[in-house]
């Protein structure tokens, strides 16, 4: 339990406690995949126990960034394509909180690639869930990174002429830990994915494929997929680099195919930035946030803002 519990007592979390007291109507369209992810996100944290004042979710730009506010915890809906530095700075000042980022396949592979690339090559200790519906979908569905080549939209009326990034196999190259692909269809999966990115000490990195039945119409649904782990094909050691290599490749050329592989790719268990700190004595032995921190005052905040939520 963090320092920052608003209860401070261990207890069994509902799935509702995820869900604002007051609750905004989502704007998300009917059919969308971000629905999925919220889903998923909601029921990995009860899995867990946590308390929604242990997690801080950052957010991005796009209908993705809207996650934040659909979902009860510590919360910052940022800039486009900056979730991950503001989720490093959280992580390193206040290391028991459980840091979730989240964002569009336009705001964590395009202009926040950058961030993603370095993140993973450190191994911040996190989550990263990217929604990936192959196109910008807040500002009325441009090509994005993701977009498979050929793909017609306002921005390339002809098709696109770009091959599309391979997220996994970037993330591999970058240096991410625990590396995964599920889908918004598949919300059993996503849930267990989520709960093993979380207990990973790491950079956890999930592309989650979220369809966009508004601007991505020719998409695929993602239906059916293959989970490697379940699929004869595929004999992958997910702590085989080499091995995950391949399978990833294999993962994102079908995909452009119309063909859906997720579950696993790669996981391994070097120690995190925060683990490599500590070892190397440059930690500060109590957390920057603990130094600020007025129990006192949290506390009546906690029960003032509980009270307004009854
Ligand atoms: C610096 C900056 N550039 C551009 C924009 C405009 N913009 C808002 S959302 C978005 C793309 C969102 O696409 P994606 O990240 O894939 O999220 P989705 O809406 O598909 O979930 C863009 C280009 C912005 N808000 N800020
Ligand atoms: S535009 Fe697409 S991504 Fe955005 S809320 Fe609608 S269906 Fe979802
Ligand atoms: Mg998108």
């Amino acid at each position: 339990m963090s320092a920052f519990s608003a209860i401070g007592i261990d207890r069994e979390v509902d799935q509702n406690e995820f869900t604002p007291g007051i609750e905004p109507q989502a704007t998300w369209c009917p059919g969308c995949g971000d629905f999925g992810v919220l889903k998923a996100l909601k029921g990995a944290m009860t899995e867990l126990g946590k308390n929604p004042d242990e997690v801080f979710l950052v957010t991005g730009i796009g209908c993705s960034g809207k996650l934040s506010s659909y979902f009860e915890s510590y919360g910052y809906h940022s800039i486009h394509g900056r979730s991950l530095p503001i989720s490093r700075a959280a992580k390193l000042a206040n290391p028991d909180l459980e840091v979730v980022a989240a964002g569009g396949d336009g705001d964590g592979y395009g202009i926040g690639g950058n961030h993603f690339m370095h993140t993973a090559r450190e191994n911040h200790d996190m989550v990263y869930i990217v929604f990936n519906n192959e196109i910008f979908g807040l500002t009325k569905g441009q090509t994005s990174p993701t977009s498979p080549k050929g793909h017609k939209s306002k921005t390339q009326p002809h098709g696109s002429a770009k091959d599309p990034i391979r997220p996994l196999s970037m993330s591999l190259s970058a240096g991410a830990s625990y590396i995964a692909r599920t889908a918004a269809v598949n919300p059993r999966q996503a849930k267990d994915i989520i709960v093993e990115a979380i207990e990973h000490d790491g950079f956890a990195h999930i592309d989650f494929l979220t369809q966009c039945p508004t601007w991505n119409k020719d998409a695929k649904q993602y239906v059916p997929y293959t989970d490697v782990q379940d699929s004869d094909e595929f004999e992958l050691d997910v702590t085989d680099r080499r091995n995950a290599s391949e399978v990833m490749y294999e993962a994102e050329s079908r995909l452009a195919e119309g063909e859906v592989l997720t579950g696993r790719f790669y996981r391994d268990d070097r120690p995190s930035y925060g683990q490599e700190k500590r070892h190397t004595g440059e930690m500060p032995e109590v957390p920057l946030a603990e130094r600020y921190f007025n129990d006192d005052y949290e506390w009546e905040r906690s029960a003032d803002l509980m009270d307004r939520h009854r």
